[in-house]
């Protein structure tokens, strides 16, 4: 198994969010790929290997170029302090110029702040998961992209969940040139960005498993009932679970969604692999063993698809290394 590893990650550190009119303490924190990564390279069978660079179109594909200059401008006027929205624009009569607004019309909470190292540190995520895509498509059976910062939650024009760029989908676009893609997310909160970004499409089939949108992030996103539109109704699947939900419960779900990838038949899988559904995790809610997530790599990798893993969420600093390292060992046996 190749990992391709970002290293400029580790500059952007946003100190706090804030929940509910109160600073707490940012929880995507640098030290959660520092530890994958020291778990990972250590093990037998892993290679590591940096991001290579690819034209700035490739994230521009995924994204409104008017955004990704505005992550990029609005870094470098931050300076090194963090940034954050005060108002959200609701309603636009012409161009939205002041900077404060401008916070609000390209993010859609107060949990994904920006300044000057954030473009360099989501560009640098971003070629991590275009690196492993291009190894896949030129024939590895799968590659890993520690992607920090994550992704699933950045929509066309919108950051949001500590996402900026949408790693996963900008791998799946870049895959999608070559034949039909599948995109698994099992991080714990559902991909508001990548269904956004591929709801209208049926070459990008988006199935995601996560906690009901009734009880977490992002809230506004992730029923049943999202299941694409025009030319991608029926190419979006949500499976919302209920709080608790344990391995035995969460199993013949990811049965289920493995059966409607293999129906589909796509040429390659894109997999956004969130830790955070863990029993330990500090924020997601579910309850699902180390041991499982062993499991859980054996059942995805068992469908013998090309695959892309790119990293989502996963916050218990503690845990993140032996999950990960049971689920890369999972999905290579
Ligand atoms: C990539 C990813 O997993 N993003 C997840 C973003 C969800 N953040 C929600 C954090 C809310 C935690 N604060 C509430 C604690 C109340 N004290
Ligand atoms: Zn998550």
């Amino acid at each position: 198994m190749i990992i391709v590893y970002p290293s400029h990650h580790v500059r952007h550190r946003p100190p706090s969010e804030i929940f509910n009119g109160e600073k707490e303490p940012h929880a995507e924190v640098p030290q959660r790929i520092e530890q994958i990564h020291e778990a990972l390279r250590d093990t037998s069978g892993i290679r590591v290997t940096l991001p290579k660079r690819f034209p700035l179109s490739w994230i521009e594909a995924v994204h409104d170029p008017v955004y990704v200059r505005y992550v990029a401008e609005a870094g470098r006027q931050a300076g090194s302090t963090y940034t954050y929205p005060s108002v959200f624009p609701y309603i636009q009569h012409g161009d939205i110029t002041n900077p404060i607004a401008l916070r609000g019309q390209y993010a859609f909470d107060l949990y994904t702040p920006v300044n000057n190292t954030t473009y360099q540190a989501a560009c640098g995520s971003a070629m991590a998961a275009l690196t492993a895509a291009s190894l896949v498509r030129r024939g590895e059976r799968y590659a890993y992209a520690l992607c920090r910062p994550p992704g699933h939650h950045a929509e066309k024009n919108r950051m949001g969940g500590y996402c900026y760029f949408n790693n996963a989908a900008i791998a799946a676009n870049y895959l999608s040139t070559r034949g039909k893609v599948a995109l698994l997310d099992i991080d714990v909160h559902h991909g508001n960005g990548s269904q956004h970004i591929f709801y209208e499409r049926s070459d990008v089939f988006v199935i995601n498993i996560h906690a009901d949108p009734s009880e977490k992030f992002p809230y506004f996103s992730g029923t049943a009932g999202e299941i694409g539109v025009g030319e991608g109704s029926g190419y979006n699947m949500n499976y919302p679970l209920f709080l608790g939900v344990s391995d035995l419960e969460y199993d013949p779900v990811l049965q289920q969604a493995v059966q409607h990838i293999r129906r589909y038949a796509p040429q390659f899988l894109v997999v956004s692999v969130g830790y955070d559904a863990h029993i330990d995790d500090p924020i997601g809610g579910l309850r699902l063993s180390t041991a499982y997530y062993h499991r859980m790599a054996a059942t995805i990798a068992s469908l013998g698809i090309p695959t892309v893993l790119v990293q989502e969420g996963g916050y218990n600093t503690g845990k993140l290394a032996s999950v990960a390292k049971n689920f890369v060992r999972g999905f290579m046996q």
